[in-house]
């Protein structure tokens, strides 16, 4: 199991080579905000662990056990926000939430919130009820 700091990695790295084809050390560095030394010491572990093929001075690739991680991290992350965003938690915050939680859940409770999505998604008028339940509270609370 990939550490929480080699999901943000493996994350960064799967989104950078869908967009741009590659994974540069400096991109990776400047997209996580830390730096190019720490980035090259991450993937070189990420190498001893199979996730990817790292070689300096031709960069790297993903292996497809790095590729099959990646495309889940990245679909994790993008179902916690929408989840997110779905029960109505304010836009601003919704990132910084999701950067939060995303590595401390089991995958069951991803699994069981991407069926909570789908609840919601397939009739509006589930929306409205929860809608209805905040607008009552935020009342309330004033
Ligand atoms: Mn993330």
């Amino acid at each position: 199991m990939p550490t929480p700091s080699m999901e943000d990695y493996l994350e960064r790295i799967y989104i950078l080579i869908e967009e741009k084809g590659y994974a540069r050390v400096s991109d990776i560095a400047e997209a996580l905000e830390v730096h190019p030394s720490s980035v090259t010491k991450m993937v070189q572990k990420l190498d001893k662990s199979d996730y990817l093929i790292y070689e300096r001075y031709r960069g790297l690739i993903l292996t497809s056990k790095g590729k099959k991680i990646g495309k889940r991290l990245v679909y994790r992350h993008e179902l916690l926000e929408n989840f997110l965003r779905m029960i109505g938690v304010h836009n601003e915050y919704i990132y910084q939430d999701v950067e939060g939680i995303e590595h401390h859940l089991s995958w069951d409770a991803i699994d069981r919130i991407g069926d909570l999505v789908q609840y919601f998604q397939e009739d509006p008028k589930r929306r409205e009820v929860l809608e209805q339940i905040q607008k009552q509270n935020s009342e309330e609370s004033n």
